[in-house]
């Protein structure tokens, strides 16, 4: 198990080097799931034809725009555990995809949080018109539940159904909508640490507790399995917001890829400003460790999954 030695080297101990062994495993990783997912979607997405092409360049835009595909490492790396076939665990992770870039051109447009920039390049309303890119986001959405429902993703009806039912709860208002909503309303409103949580919880965390449920899905396992994975993501992205608003407070752009230090601006509650910088860190860390110890019910196989969100909390430093 590499949580204690990961630890050890955050505390200078002498596991320095297993460390950074995990994370260059964990980046060659990372980076084969995105050269697989580029193939995958670029197969899935409509190719742009007739009048209503316009709407499917900007799928493409949108979803080739150089994302880390984080959500699709999670559903493969999740299905992998329960012996998924990797097809299968393919198409639920380029669902996802679809659906996690619908939410960022939705929430650049001018009526959200009106951005530029993302991923180091023009936002999809910026680089078409806003109408283009209200029904890019839509088409996205709906072509996830058509991937899913799809007879390849599943053979049995059953699984595919849980899949488009876990996909819409997470999705909808009692998941990202819900939380966007929050978002929306939280320069007007005050906030604890519990809103905050719960907004993180709901905006950003529902779609890595399906990413992490869908691979138990997918393998029919059991609800214990099920559970621990969830919780494992509910940890895992919430430590993934704190960085990333630590990386928004601390304005580098070049890392964000987007515009930065909007939350400030905007008055927005995060446990940056609720913690300070250093107690963000601190429970950004706390929480990456508790979701690594979640997967004590998994042996080595889950060794990657107990290692990324270390890697990802670092991506600020
Ligand atoms: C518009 C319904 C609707 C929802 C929008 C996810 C979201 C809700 C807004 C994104 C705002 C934001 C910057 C949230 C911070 C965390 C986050 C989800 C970052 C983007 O995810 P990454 O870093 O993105 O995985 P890439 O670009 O790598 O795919």
């Amino acid at each position: 198990m590499i949580v204690g030695e990961l630890q050890a080297k955050r505390s200078g101990g002498p596991a320095a080097g297993v460390r950074a062994t995990d994370f260059r495993k964990l980046d060659a990783a990372l980076a084969e799931t995105s050269l697989a997912m580029d193939r995958v979607l670029e197969e899935l997405l409509p190719l742009p034809g007739g009048r209503h092409g316009r709407v499917q360049e900007a799928m493409r835009y949108a979803v080739f725009a150089g994302g880390k595909r984080l959500r699709p490492f999670l559903v493969t790396t999740s299905a992998k555990l329960f012996g998924v076939p990797a097809r299968q665990a393919q198409r639920v992770a380029a669902a996802l995809e679809a659906m996690h870039t619908y939410s960022l051109v939705h929430d650049d447009l001018p009526c959200m949080d009106d951005d530029k920039l993302r991923r180091g390049k023009p936002t999809t309303h910026v680089q078409f018109d806003e109408a283009t890119a209200v029904l890019a986001g839509d088409a996205l959405l709906t072509l996830a539940f058509e991937i899913l429902a799809g007879r390849e993703t599943h053979p049995s009806a059953e699984v595919r159904c849980q899949l488009v039912a876990g996909l819409a709860r997470a999705a909808g208002s009692e998941g990202m909508v819900g939380g966007q909503m929050m978002d929306m309303r939280a320069p007007d409103e005050t906030h604890d640490a519990d809103d905050v949580v719960t907004l993180q919880r709901l905006k950003t965390g529902a779609l890595f507790e399906f990413a992490c449920e869908a691979g138990a899905i997918l393998g029919e396992a059991g609800a214990v399995k099920r559970e621990v994975l969830r919780a494992y993501a509910r940890d895992f992205g919430l430590a993934f917001q704190i960085t990333d608003d630590l990386i928004d407070s601390q304005g580098n752009a070049s890392v964000a890829g987007k515009s930065v230090g909007k939350d400030q601006n905007q008055g927005k509650a995060t446990l940056i400003s609720l913690y300070g910088i250093e107690g963000a860190r601190a429970e950004a860390e706390k929480l990456a460790g508790r979701a690594a110890a979640y997967l004590a019910e998994f042996g080595p196989e889950a060794d990657l999954l107990r290692a990324l969100p270390y890697r990802l909390i670092d991506r600020d430093r």
